[in-house]
């Protein structure tokens, strides 16, 4: 059985302090379970004080078998970040311009160009999504349509290449739009010529929807993915309901992480959907679920 772990972004500290209360030993220099296993939601690195360490810890669990790991937005972008685009010498598939720098400093101050190396090499095995028996693991939204669209092109996980990431990292290729979907979820346009600024500050046209969600009947507040995201209650438009793919109620338990949640408690989304990303790197907590097998997804699972 498997304990999911939501987004690290660096913080080893707290990730050694929760495998210790999940019951995980070090062992030949990695930590193990006697009958479980982890899964590690992605976005281990950017942001926090422990990046290295965190690769430390998790690379080698993954590799002795005693965790599974799925791709975060935080590293396909590295690997764009690093990876020359093929089209425009001497630049790179995720445009490094003060933004995207400033996003991946931390990650660039702390990994030797040796480290940083051998590790966007790891980055490279990591799979789009996991579909297991009984449960179903993707970093930011399982939609039917983006991961059969990736299929077509890397049906098997197999390692990402330099034209895989040309074709998902450049606006207008073909796999660009469904891996935003998989990795970084779905947005909805407000209706044209509105707005509304984010709790930081940012001025905003589209809401974060709730994708598992039937969107019928919503208005773009409730349909956010956070209710204090959007104070716009006029009806969701007519595309941003025609072109939601919801989460089926009867289908396996979905995990994701990527949210920044905050609450003072984790709890599921819906009975078949949760997410254990709680911001431990904006004064959150690391989060995991414990999974027994269940269908139906529990509150009482959750340990942080
Ligand atoms: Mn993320």
């Amino acid at each position: 059985m498997y304990d999911l772990i939501g987004d690290i972004h660096g913080h080893a500290d707290e990730l050694v302090r929760l495998l210790g209360r999940l019951g995980y030993e070090t062992d030949q220099g990695s930590y193990r379970h006697r009958d479980r296993k982890i899964i590690f939601l992605g976005d281990f690195i950017d942001r926090g004080p422990q990046i290295h360490r965190v690769l430390e810890i998790v690379r080698p669990m993954v590799e002795a078998g005693h965790a599974l790991a799925v791709m975060g937005n935080h590293e396909l972008n590295a690997l764009a970040y690093h990876t020359e685009d093929p089209d425009l010498p001497n630049q790179y598939l995720r445009p490094r311009t003060p933004k995207n720098e400033h996003q991946h400093q931390a990650t660039l101050d702390q990994l030797t160009s040796h480290d940083l190396r051998s590790y966007l090499d790891w980055f490279r095995t990591l799979p789009m999504w996991l579909d297991l028996d009984g449960l179903r693991v993707v970093h930011a939204c399982w939609d039917e349509q983006a991961i059969a669209q990736i299929a077509k092109v890397n049906n098997k996980h197999a390692r990402i290449t330099d034209e895989f990431l040309h074709s998902a990292c450049r606006k207008g290729q073909p796999l660009f739009d469904s891996v935003e979907v998989v990795l970084k979820g779905k947005e909805g346009k407000l209706p044209e010529g509105m707005s509304f600024t984010d709790p930081y500050g940012h001025v905003r046209t589209e809401i974060r929807t709730r994708w598992y969600l039937p969107p019928n009947g919503h208005t773009y507040r409730t349909y956010a993915f956070q209710s204090d995201e959007c104070a716009c209650d006029l009806r969701l438009d007519a595309l941003v309901v025609a072109t939601a793919i919801p989460y089926p109620a009867d289908a396996k338990p979905v995990f994701v992480g990527h949210y920044w949640l905050a609450a003072p408690q984790p709890g599921v989304l819906a009975k078949n959907v949760a997410c254990v990303d709680y911001s431990v790197a904006k004064g959150g907590f690391l989060c995991a679920y414990r999974w027994n097998g269940e269908q139906k997804l529990s509150n009482e699972n959750f340990v942080w």
